[in-house]
């Protein structure tokens, strides 16, 4: 690791160059702020917001991180609410336009959070949501970790991973799941750093977490280095007098001490005197100093002291996640700084004014780079053209495309399969087949990969870990159908039970070509009903752009005796209602080899995302059949004629998933009374709706264009009614009455399930033939 700042003799004019930067920073986000909120025209009266205090609060930390320690490869999650301050970074960096900060939380502008996909500079990871980017800087750690054991990342390229956290973001679950899980997976080149200003959006937060947070993250194997006094502070605490006045103030209440800051000067003389009553030597050194100066005194903490922060950061060279609690004020420097309230706080145009003139800048030109400061602007370009991070290209980009094996190299399946079994066969011919397809895939799960059917491919391509571990059952000759030895070249990463690190994980994996530029294929493994459990971290990832394939079983009411905890209901309009991410239900394991297929190839595509199958556990005849491109085109579009209707019909069934033999049983039975019925199979309802409402607004800006589902429900007459069945909401199928204006009867799940056979279920549920039946009477009986 490039230790820039470490030489004792560190070049001061260099720091005092650094600082005046750092002084711009604290500006240009605060001013980015203000403009938005004050001077940009407002057409709908809605407050614009911005983070003035967080930003002023992290802008040195983020200043010596940028100007000074981090490197090309190096990649950092910030705080949510600092982006100003990261942005005015950027656009020191020359990385970024005025355009953009003056176009700040506008329609096409910098993001009101930092955004890998809407925003224009080089944002590494999304944060908004707090604790995910935290979270998400393990996992890529882990990943990294992963591609440099499998030879497909140069060391040198390797970087650091760095969250920048606020210290209320700290109660975030999340963030204890992905410390326990990488203490586990002897994670290695993490910091997280905490701008400890001991508030929280509403007020001034608990005494004395700090100790407590020091004790959780050793526990985890972490390095924690606690920053509190900043240089001044210090120095006066090497005074006499400066003993008795370091036990005040590090005895002193969180709020006390915010209270005091936000007073300023006067107040802590008041205050001092009266506590320190009896420390003549004491209160001496305190009445040394004038009121503001005593306020700078005062309000010296380690996360405004950029010298502290640089010698601090470049020192830290061990690989052992390492855990920066910084104190800080919120608000610093601000007319609010301290003040409990302050979080969603907006300086006054006269507050601002009066701060533009502290800050030195001349009026009219608050957004040139370098006004204000002493030196020309070119002492300042030359400055920021020697900062490590700018030194070289960052590792990353699109590496080329990984070719698909075609159809006839997968297993055909068994007469009778779930799509769990088939799931887990196609992988484990791939990993037989071998190849680059198969060597760019890398499976996860949180516990459950052997009841997942993972297991084949696992037994073939091996578990990961950095060092080698033997198996001791096999060792000792026990028989286990699954290998459980781990080491370098393994392609699986098994997780501890917590769903949200899957996801996370799955966000780090499914970046790692634009992170590392390596480009791995990952595929993740869960029960259905647990994407609740994972939820916002797999939004989380789908929002950062990430690319992997879910597979998700059991799920519905189809799992049987494993009872309603384990019923995933509502998961399809989750797949349906996620952007980034494409839902699939197949009935039959020869629609899941096409579905996969072109799964590996999305999940490449600039243009693609990430997929997810909703698969079952439930063995069904598999239809014998050859099927057509034009079928295998159907298929992946979301919908084929199973039977197609005569032009006549009266109606047609329509199924998804796993309850596809009680919709060919059904239609069987009323084939007679209304013949020339047709069944149609639905295997993606996510892609026939979003295709549908593209297709509507194509048309709205004057494009002759039919989506899939118009053109196969347009065989049917529009008299024709609908019966729809799915395990899980009926709405997932439902709107399909809307696109040609047909009569539906929706049959799906809308209450909690319960233990039970298949039988009994499905007619408790109504999913059984007789329903789907009467469902049928219902759309040919009400219309005429
Ligand atoms: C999951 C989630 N819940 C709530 C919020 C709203 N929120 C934004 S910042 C914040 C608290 C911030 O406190 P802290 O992390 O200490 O940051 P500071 O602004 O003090 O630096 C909250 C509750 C959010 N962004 N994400
Ligand atoms: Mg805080």
């Amino acid at each position: 690791m490039n230790a820039v700042f470490l030489d004792a003799s560190r070049p001061t004019v260099q720091h005092a160059h650094l600082t005046a930067l750092d002084r711009k920073v604290h500006w240009l986000s605060a001013w980015t702020i203000h403009h938005a909120n004050h001077l940009r025209e407002s057409r709908d009266g809605l407050k614009v917001g911005g983070h003035q205090a967080s930003s002023a609060s992290m802008a040195t930390i983020l200043s010596a991180l940028y100007f000074g320690i981090l490197r090309p490869q190096d990649r950092v999650a910030v705080k949510p609410h600092a982006s100003p301050a990261w942005h005015a970074i950027q656009y020191l960096l020359g990385r970024q336009t005025v355009d953009q900060l003056q176009r700040f939380r506008g329609f096409g502008g910098a993001q009101s959070y930092p955004s890998r996909t809407k925003d224009h500079d080089d944002v590494d990871f999304s944060t908004g949501s707090v604790g995910l980017g935290v979270a998400v800087t393990a996992f890529a750690s882990l990943v990294q970790d992963y591609l440099l054991a499998h030879q497909r990342l140069d060391p040198a390229q390797a970087g650091r991973m760095i969250a920048l956290l606020g210290d209320a973001e700290l109660d975030e679950g999340n963030i204890y799941e992905a410390l326990l899980e990488g203490a586990k997976h002897d994670l290695q080149h993490c910091w997280w750093i905490v701008d400890y200003n001991r508030q929280s959006l509403d007020a001034t937060t608990a005494n004395r977490m700090g100790e407590r947070f020091t004790r959780i993250f050793e526990a985890c194997g972490w390095t924690v280095q606690t920053l509190k006094y900043g240089r001044l502070l210090e120095a006066a605490f090497a005074e006499p007098g400066g003993t008795a006045l370091r036990e005040w103030i590090d005895a002193i209440p969180n709020d006390e001490y915010a209270t005091l800051s936000y007073q300023g000067g006067s107040a802590w003389r008041t205050r001092l005197h009266r506590d320190l009553a009896g420390h003549a030597d004491a209160l001496a050194l305190v009445d040394r100093y004038e009121d503001d100066a005593l306020a700078t005194l005062m309000t010296n903490l380690a996360g405004h002291d950029l010298g502290l922060l640089l010698d601090t950061f470049a020192a830290t060279t061990s690989a052992t996640p390492q855990l920066f609690v910084i104190y800080t004020i919120k608000g610093f420097g601000l007319p609010f700084q301290g003040h409990k309230d302050n979080h969603a706080g907006l300086m006054t145009t006269a507050q601002m004014a009066a701060y533009r003139e502290r800050m030195g800048v001349p009026e009219d030109a608050e957004w040139e780079r370098f006004s204000g400061l002493p030196h020309e602007a070119a002492v300042y370009e030359a400055v920021l053209a020697e900062v490590p991070f700018v030194s070289g290209p960052r590792p990353g980009g699109e590496p080329p495309m990984i070719d698909v094996p075609p159809r006839g190299a997968f297993p055909v399946p068994s007469a009778t399969e779930s799509t769990q079994v088939g799931f887990g066969k196609i992988l484990n011919e791939l990993a037989r087949m071998g190849g680059a397809l198969a060597d760019a895939i890398v499976t996860t799960s949180p516990d459950v990969t052997v009841s997942t059917n993972l297991g084949g491919f696992v037994n073939q391509r091996g578990i990961f870990s950095r060092t080698e571990e033997r198996d001791a059952f096999r060792d000792a000759g026990i028989p286990s159908p699954l290998k459980w030895g781990k080491g370098p070249t393994g392609q699986h990463l098994e997780l501890g039970i917590a769903e949200a690190n899957l996801f996370t994980l799955l966000a780090a994996a499914g970046l790692s070509h634009e992170l590392f530029g390596a480009r791995l294929l990952p595929v993740g493994t869960l029960y259905d009903p647990f994407i609740n459990r994972g939820l916002d971290a797999l939004n989380y990832a789908c929002y950062q752009g990430a690319r992997f394939l879910l597979a998700a079983t059991p799920s519905g009411l189809t799992l049987g005796p494993e009872g309603g905890a384990h019923q995933s209901i509502h998961t399809p309009l989750i797949g349906m209602a996620q952007p980034g991410l494409t839902y699939f239900e197949p009935a039959y394991v020869d629609e899941l080899v096409e579905i996969m297929r072109w799964s590996f190839a999305h999940l490449q595509d600039p243009e693609g995302g990430a997929v997810y199958l909703r698969l079952s556990t439930r063995p069904i005849e598999q239809v014998p059949r050859t099927l057509t491109d034009a079928q295998l085109d159907d298929i992946v579009r979301g919908a084929y004629w199973h039977i197609p209707p005569a032009p006549h019909a009266e109606v047609a069934i329509v199924y998804t998933g796993a309850i596809a033999p009680e919709a060919l049983a059904a239609y069987h039975e009323i084939v007679e009374d209304t013949p020339g019925a047709g069944l149609l199979a639905v295997t993606s309802p996510d892609r026939l709706h979003r295709e549908w409402t593209e297709a509507q607004r194509a048309r709205s800006a004057g494009h002759q264009v039919m989506s899939h589902i118009e053109l196969l429900l347009d065989q049917l007459p529009r008299s024709a009614g609908l019966a729809t069945v799915i395990d899980g909401p009926p709405a997932t199928l439902g709107w399909l009455g809307g696109v040609r204006g047909q009569r539906v009867c929706a049959l799906g799940i809308d209450r909690f399930g319960q233990s039970g056979d298949l039988p009994d279920l499905y007619h408790e549920y109504r999913l059984d033939a007789e329903a789907i039946m009467e469902a049928v009477a219902e759309v040919v009986v009400t219309r005429s």
